[in-house]
């Protein structure tokens, strides 16, 4: 009531409180702030409103609407935000319980030990990484994790952290991505948090100094990671291996290696990537170190008989759990799931059905109710499961701008092997390009990029050299056998030249020559910065977490870093905006709600706009807590 009442004072809204008023009430010093970060919050709005990047708001539902009730919900509060602190709902112990007591080692065997089939959301990272884009926003699923804990105790764990999450954090969504995953370790305090790590390429798309890994692995583990899924795009274990080593030192967290699945196993004229091939690797990363092994089917190219070969050979020769991931692009994933069931694999990835299938995890209600009242029943129920669709559901309708655009499975997908996270992203770099018409070309092309380079896993960062490679053949309009026949007369990207230069590390099959050698013909590669400067080695080492914080998202992502802090100066946190509000902006006749925290609502209503002075500044006229409110902002158009 105090604070709301300050606020809607016209002298304080007005923002020249005189500072003797403030002195004669220090507790106002927190409502400065408050004011502040409210008006921070509304020029964003006003920016935003001014140029609506994503277009106009989308008509439909409410996610608030939306939730899932269930006993112990406290959904009186219903836009709850990051700011207001973890719900205080019961949350009965789990998987999270067995590592915090048996650590890392216990943890895993226990994992082997059990009759049920363990499963893993990926809603929270890998789902809308292949739908959407890695748009959706920490409140978002910040909204979502009490009902998880809640009504999903049972869940082997809950992936929600890595992969893209971390870049598009900075660069997208103004979001700083340790405050996700801060804020998610308070709301999942009995489900493991996993997280998708590229090895020695942390959560880029190139090899960091070794100390940036080490740095990296500890920050994430005292913040809240408890099982590291690490690969490496071309399956080179030399760049697995000191992220299993750093995942180790922690002492309390998991290291899970993950073999990057490709091609087909029971096809007896596939010659590189053979049962003996996965086996090779596996045992690698069971000498380094690892704690379970996953198999790690990006494009879900894992046919049910090879599931169950890959499987039962893993499980024979090793005595660390097998974990499944894959992706349900073809449409026969669950099939796969329930094969490997079958042969005795530990856990396996799923996702909200609402937020599953097609370039995503199969959906986790299909393979619930597939084994329910079979021995290995996951335990989850339906129900439960079921009850977080709508939910998701409305989220996703928020998003729609950023829908990858597969609408239905695809059998390309064996011949082209395009990863799912990838193939949404192809499709929209193909319709920037004026090509969505012909996204057959593209896929072809990639292939024929994919034969050139060598037959390679494709996975981040390896599958982005080849998508590259494949939108500059398409680009260039050139026909792939005279293009391999004399690379170097054509331009190259990048991350080709990167790659063929031996930065990503050694792919599978050797390096293809001659086109190798030809191709980096009079080409100068630029070295890869492998030391760091003695500033940032220290800074890595504070005793203060956000130094080392700030410090890891700069050497990871200068750019994006650089941006995030600067709309984190101007804009304050965005965190206290709804993500209707945060893409789409102000629409007349609509309250818009700014949550600072702990009950603190400002209310924001829009009047109108200003046509653009000479200068291109538009005025966003509005009310906030009924109080006439003008700000400038600059029609980018
Ligand atoms: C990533 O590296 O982000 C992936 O999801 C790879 O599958
Ligand atoms: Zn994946």
């Amino acid at each position: 009531g105090f604070l709301l009442n300050v606020l809607d004072s016209k002298e304080f809204l007005a923002g020249d409180v005189a500072t003797d008023f403030i002195d004669a009430h220090p507790e106002l010093a927190k409502i400065n702030r408050s004011q502040d970060r409210g008006s921070k919050a509304l020029q964003y709005l006003a920016d935003i409103t001014v140029n609506r990047p994503h277009g106009p708001r989308v008509e439909g539902i409410d996610p608030r609407d939306k939730l899932p009730h269930f006993p112990g919900d406290k959904r009186d509060e219903p836009d709850r935000s990051p700011f207001d602190g973890p719900s205080d709902h019961p949350k009965p112990d789990g998987w999270r319980q067995v590592l915090l007591a048996e650590g890392p080692e216990g943890f895993a065997k226990k994992l082997r030990e059990q009759t049920a089939l363990a499963v893993t959301d990926t809603t929270f990272r890998d789902a809308h990484q292949s739908l959407l884009a890695t748009r959706v926003r920490t409140r978002d699923l910040l909204a979502a994790a009490p009902a998880v804990a809640h009504v999903t105790p049972g869940l082997f764990s809950v992936e929600a952290w890595g992969g893209a999450t971390y870049d598009v954090a900075l660069r997208f969504l103004s979001e700083d991505p340790w405050d996700r995953l801060r804020l998610l370790r308070a709301e999942l305090p009995n489900i493991p948090i996993q997280m998708l790590l590229r090895g020695r390429n942390t959560v880029g798309y190139t090899p960091y100094p070794l100390e940036v890994t080490d740095a990296f692995v500890a920050e994430a583990a005292a913040t809240g990671v408890d099982i590291f899924r690490i690969f490496d795009a071309l399956n080179d274990v030399n760049q697995i291996v000191p992220a299993i080593e750093a995942v180790r030192k922690t002492g309390t967290a998991v290291a899970e290696a993950a073999i990057c699945y490709t091609g087909n196993l029971t096809d007896p004229a596939e010659d590189l990537y053979t049962l003996d091939y996965y086996l090779d690797l596996a045992q690698q990363m069971v000498d380094a170190g690892a704690h379970i092994l996953a198999i790690k089917d990006m494009a879900g190219l894992l046919r049910p008989a090879a599931a169950k070969t890959l499987v039962t050979a893993l499980r024979e020769r090793f005595e660390v759990p097998v974990h499944l991931h894959t992706h349900d692009t073809a449409g026969g994933q669950l099939g796969t799931l329930l094969a490997a069931s079958e042969a005795g694999v530990d856990a396996v990835d799923v996702a909200v059905a609402s937020m599953a299938a097609t370039t995503s995890q199969p959906p986790a209600s299909a393979l619930v109710a597939a084994l329910e009242h079979t021995e290995r029943d996951t335990g989850l129920g339906l129900e439960a499961v079921a009850s977080m669709e709508p939910y998701w559901e409305a989220v996703r309708s928020i998003y729609t701008p950023f829908e990858s655009g597969l609408p239905s499975p695809t059998g390309r997908v064996y011949r082209h092997e395009i990863p799912g996270g990838q193939l949404s992203n192809l499709r929209q770099q193909a319709i920037a390009l004026g090509l969505g018409e012909r996204f057959e070309s593209i896929e072809d092309m990639y292939h024929a990029a994919d034969t050139m380079l060598g037959r390679l896993v494709k996975v981040t960062p390896s599958s982005k050299v080849v998508g590259d490679l494949a939108l500059q053949l398409v680009g260039m309009d050139v026909d792939p056998q005279e293009f391999e026949a004399n690379p170097q007369s054509f331009d190259l990207p990048d991350s080709v030249i990167q790659f063929l230069a031996g930065q990503l590390g050694d792919p599978p099959g050797g390096w293809p020559e001659p086109f190798r050698s030809k191709a980096l013909q009079g080409r100068t590669v630029k070295p890869l910065d492998q030391e760091l400067g003695e500033e940032d080695s220290q800074a890595l080492r504070s005793d203060d977490p956000a130094v080392r914080r700030r410090t890891l998202n700069r050497l990871l992502f200068p750019g994006p870093t650089k941006d995030f802090e600067a709309a984190r100066e101007k804009y304050g946190d965005v965190q206290v905006l709804h993500t209707r509000d945060f893409l789409y902006g102000l629409r007349t006749g609509y309250e818009h709600v700014i949550s600072l925290g702990k009950g603190v609502r400002l209310l924001v209503t829009l009047q109108t706009v200003s046509d653009p002075d000479p200068k291109g500044i538009r005025t966003v006229m509005c009310t906030l807590n009924g109080q006439a409110r003008q700000v400038g902002a600059r029609d980018d158009a």
